[in-house]
């Protein structure tokens, strides 16, 4: 069983068109992890009646990497053999996820979707932003001495040992949660890989990704490097 699992604050001009879009595009269960939205992302959700669409309302908890978590959790519950992790704001295009599953069948335990190998590529970000990138994929390579070109990618897929290695990652609620996951899903000798994508910058809704986010994702990594 596949799940796609997608967490959510204030997405709502963007999840309903993407649910639809996935639907479109593969057989799996789509797994929305929101925390307590009030822009109307949940009424949107709940309009759509999807048979295959569950939605983990968290009343309480913020943060991306906890959201990743417990839809990691819950989709392991239901018996997930592959999650695919990916944003809510077309950054991320589904028309990749097939690429995804193909990889995974071909044994990989990790597959990134990289905009920085050949046939990735970043289209409308600003110059900041991809600064902000490519620094933090520097220092984890640099730090971590992680062999993947593109390590702050949310879009992925997991296999099920992974998934097994990464719910571990307890202590990563942030964005900090993407290189925990790479990092012991590399420790524990997992198969890793790549696929090209094109990257968009979001047309809707906010970013999240705020200062104190980056002071804390980096703080992060250098509690990683020194443990290692
Ligand atoms: N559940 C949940 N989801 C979150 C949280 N923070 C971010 N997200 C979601 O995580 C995904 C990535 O967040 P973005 O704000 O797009 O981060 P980003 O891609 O680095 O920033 P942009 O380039 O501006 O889009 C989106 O689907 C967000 O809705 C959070 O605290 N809780
Ligand atoms: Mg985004």
């Amino acid at each position: 069983m596949i799940y796609i699992v997608i967490p959510t604050y204030k997405e709502k001009e963007n999840i309903t068109r993407l649910v639809k879009v996935i639907n479109s595009t593969i057989d799996a269960t789509v797994l929305i992890v929101d925390d307590n939205s009030q822009d109307g992302t949940l009424e949107a959700l709940n309009s759509l009646g999807f048979s295959n669409l569950v939605v983990v309302e968290r009343k309480t908890e913020r943060g991306l990497g906890s959201a990743i978590r417990s839809g990691i959790k819950t989709a392991l519950d239901k018996g997930a053999e592959y999650v695919i992790t990916m944003d809510a704001d077309f950054s991320h295009d589904p028309l990749y996820l097939p690429y995804f599953l193909d990889k995974g069948k071909e044994g990989y335990d990790l597959v990134i979707g990289s905009r920085y190998i050949k046939g990735g590529k970043i289209e409308n970000w600003p110059l900041k932003r991809r600064i902000i990138s490519k620094g933090a994929n520097f220092l984890v390579k640099f730090f971590l001495k992680s062999p993947l070109h593109d390590n702050t990618s949310n879009y992925r897929l997991y296999s099920k040992r992974a998934l097994e290695e990464v719910i571990k990652c307890d202590n990563a609620n942030g964005f900090e949660f993407q290189i925990c996951a790479i990092y012991s899903i590399i420790k524990a000798k997992l198969k890793i890989g790549e696929i090209p994508i094109v990257f968009r910058d979001r047309e809707n809704g906010n970013s999240k990704l705020t200062t104190k986010e980056m002071y804390t994702w980096f703080k992060y990594l250098l509690k990683l490097y020194s443990s290692s």
